[in-house]
């Protein structure tokens, strides 16, 4: 078996890599398992284009066909979109299964970052990342995403991540692993829907050129690992701290009362998230998906600049 019979990169994408121009990795899972249909496809779509009007080229991952493909088409997009809960969510682990099987799988953080790196794109705009779950300590339930930030070679932009998860045991493990959270334009890692945790960064930084050289240098260097840059949801867009963690309780509660354990448990908590709050977290979402979005394509871009010296 090939790789290059394996990893389909689609030509625009390929292009773009050639000229070491500015592309953005974008996961399947946040499309699949992440929001419902039709706002979920709708979001895919506007992502890329915001990312086009950064000046950079999108690249959404997902395995199709047992094929690992970079960069997909709108009705590609739509084929997730509708899917939905039905498409695999797959992690570093289930590749393999997956393509053995010539199915479809919708990647998450994890499994897309592998897919980027290989492809030899840097930079992954997305939602939130996976975490150290809260009870963690008995159930061990630490996402795949984690140690994958650990080892793979691709900055990661998110909003922070839910507080469905233990920011603060999140933090320490990325600590434990080497990993950098970046603060952009912020002290605080934020938590999703709300802009702070109270929980530091390790760094500040407030512009992607600054970020873009952090990057070079440790990986110039040969420092493997994936980097975590931190962005706020926009102000305006934000929601009250006491109502979405008043959800996220009951939300836990009921997983834990349906026994919901496993890879099952991230999509149960999001789903029933959305529908406490009756919408409001999901249009919260997709604002810091655009948000994300738009970072990372400055990013991209500025990586890009400072290639071609
Ligand atoms: N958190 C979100 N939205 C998401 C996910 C997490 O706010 O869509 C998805 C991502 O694909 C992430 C995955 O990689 O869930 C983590 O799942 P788990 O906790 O099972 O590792
Ligand atoms: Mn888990």
């Amino acid at each position: 078996m090939k790789l290059r019979d394996l990893l389909i990169v689609a030509p625009e994408v390929q292009e773009a890599l050639a000229k070491g121009q500015a592309v953005v990795a974008l996961e399947s899972t946040i499309i699949a398992h992440g929001m419902p249909f039709p706002k979920n496809l709708e979001t895919a779509l506007r992502v890329e284009a915001r990312i086009r009007e950064e000046g950079a080229i999108p690249a959404t991952i997902a395995i199709i066909n047992g094929h690992l493909r970079v960069g997909l088409n709108a009705e590609e997009l739509e084929l997730f979109g509708r899917e939905g809960q039905k498409a695999a969510k797959v992690s570093r682990r289930d590749i393999p299964f997956v393509l053995a099987k010539q199915q479809n799988g919708a990647t998450t953080v994890a499994s897309t970052m592998i897919i980027a790196a290989m492809a030899g794109i840097k930079v992954f705009a997305t939602g939130g990342i996976g975490g150290v779950h809260r009870g963690a300590t008995t159930t061990l339930d630490i996402s795949a995403d984690l140690q994958e930030l650990a080892q793979t070679s691709v900055a990661v932009v998110s909003a922070g991540a839910k507080s469905i998860l233990d920011l603060g045991l999140t933090l320490e493990y990325l600590e434990t692993h080497g990993v950098p959270v970046i603060g952009y334009q912020t002290d605080h890692f934020p938590a999703f829907y709300t802009r702070s945790s109270g929980l530091e960064v390790n760094y500040r930084v407030d512009a992607p050129k600054d970020i873009a050289k952090v990057l070079q240098y440790k990986w110039g260097m040969g420092l493997h690992g994936g980097v975590l840059v931190a962005n706020p949801i926009p102000e305006q867009f934000s929601l009250s701290p006491a109502v979405i963690e008043s959800k996220i309780e009951a939300a836990l509660s009921e997983a834990h009362a349906q026994e919901i354990m496993g890879k099952a448990l991230t999509p149960f908590l999001l789903a029933k998230i959305e529908s406490l709050t009756a919408g409001s977290s999901l249009a919260a979402n997709i604002e810091l998906v655009l948000n994300n979005a738009r970072l990372g394509a400055q990013i991209a871009v500025e990586l890009a600049k400072k290639e071609e010296n």
